[in-house]
């Protein structure tokens, strides 16, 4: 295979072999929800004859609700574990359970987001981590259900949570700041909070996920979910928008020019029946995009990117779809997208961050560098991700997390007071 190329050659390959396996850059997931990691596969048994996105978030209530600060703890370092094994080595963990399980605030409030950053510390992961306002129940202000109670918050005591978590920052741990959804956040609310938080900190927001979502703002707001956001604020690169599955041409233009994120979240949104992003339309206007793992029913990049495309096969009957003039390969092309919009989507640098991909693996054997990456992304699922480096440290070696075996027995200890009814 060939050498590295320069680093100042701007479509410089993206899986360089070098002596120790194919080096490939760290992938960052832009859309988390750790705590679903313990309820994943445990909401696919019918509750309605008509079950959908509404129904299973109730039983995600339900669990949420049994969160506990040393479960959460536990949970999330073990799926953050999980992530690294897999090649992610950033995670934006969108993070709305603040409250105690009975309701009430804990004395320190950053506790909760605390447990999260201690999770992603002690496995070693990057985290933007991205505290949740949430305020309301629905695009007409309705109050928060019962089960909504654990996730509100006014603006004064949200931004008091954003200073004091500010304080933490470090290398690997970046604050950001996330608005739950148009649903959840009136617009006088989110106005306050952007001026008052510096102006590059990346926002990321759930938006027109679900038709009957699209359907609400429309006849309460008279305009579509993204496109009164597109009205209302200025979307620009700090912005990631979460699934945005549902636009309009108008829309998929002006998110494009206005140069935002959206984070795709492919096989969560293929398990809540969400809809089909319009890849082809949203890649042939420009724009940047990224992968989240979202409920975390499912931990691999190249999960993401394959159900990305494939989506698009089936509903259109044809193949290669995510390519471009002058990038026909699918599997670089996803890459390359996902790639690129991380630092903007996560607020980090990502340096010191990369895989190793075990050169020996069958899947690359006898294969030219151009085939490599459709290789790793179409072939199979042995993972091939052997080596894990965050900011220069060594994380996973030889396909497993230093701290596996331990960390998995803190996970079933904590499980096993989970799930008890
Ligand atoms: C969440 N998840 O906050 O976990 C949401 C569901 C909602 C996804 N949208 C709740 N995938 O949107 O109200
Ligand atoms: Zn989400």
């Amino acid at each position: 295979m060939q050498q590295p190329a320069q680093s100042s050659i701007p479509n410089r390959p993206l899986l360089v072999q070098t002596t120790d396996g194919l080096r490939v850059p760290g992938i960052a997931n832009l859309h988390s929800h750790a705590f679903q990691r313990a309820m994943a596969g445990l909401a696919e048994r019918q509750t309605h004859p008509e079950d959908s996105f509404w129904t299973w978030r109730e039983t995600m209530y339900r669990f949420a609700a049994r969160m506990t600060l040393d479960s959460t703890y536990a949970v999330a370092r073990q799926l953050y574990v999980e992530m690294l094994e897999a090649g992610y080595t950033t995670v934006c963990e969108f993070h709305y359970l603040h409250y105690a399980t009975d309701g009430r605030t804990y004395d320190n409030p950053a506790q909760m987001s605390q447990a999260l950053i201690a999770a992603a510390r002690d496995s070693g992961i990057r985290m933007t981590l991205l505290p949740v306002l949430y305020m309301t129940g629905g695009f007409d202000g309705r109050a928060l259900s019962a089960r909504q109670q654990r996730f509100g918050h006014d603006v004064d005591a949200f931004l008091r949570l954003m200073q004091a978590l500010r304080a933490e920052e470090n290398d690997l741990l970046r604050i950001g700041c996330a608005f739950h959804s148009l649903r959840a956040v009136p617009e006088a609310a989110m106005r306050e909070v952007l001026a008052a938080l510096p102006e590059q900190m990346p926002v990321h927001i759930h938006i027109a996920e679900q038709i009957g979502e699209v359907q609400d703002c429309l006849s309460l707001r008279g305009a579509r979910p993204v496109e009164w956001l597109q009205q209302h604020f200025e979307l620009s690169p700090r912005w990631t928008l979460v699934h945005a599955t549902h636009l309009t041409a108008e829309e998929i233009h002006g998110i494009a020019r206005s140069g935002a994120t959206v984070a795709i979240c492919p096989t969560t949104e293929a398990n809540l029946g969400d809809g089909l992003f319009p890849l082809r339309d949203y890649l042939q206007a420009g724009g940047a995009w990224g992968i989240g793992s979202d409920s975390h029913i499912s931990v691999s990049p190249v999960e993401e990117l394959r159900w990305l495309e494939y989506g698009q096969r089936l509903a259109t009957r044809h193949r290669n779809i995510a390519v471009t003039p002058d990038s026909p390969s699918v599997g670089e092309t996803l890459l390359r997208g996902a790639l690129a919009s991380a630092r903007q989507a996560t607020g980090q640098d990502g340096s010191g961050d990369h895989l190793l991909l075990d050169a020996a693996a069958p899947i690359f054997a006898g294969v030219q560098p151009s085939d490599a990456v459709d290789r790793w992304i179409f072939s199979g699922n042995r993972s091939a991700v052997q080596s894990v480096y965050v900011g220069g440290r060594q994380v996973v070696a030889n396909g497993r997390h230093a701290r596996r075996d331990e960390i998995a027995a803190g996970y079933r200890a904590a499980m096993r007071g989970l799930l008890v009814d």
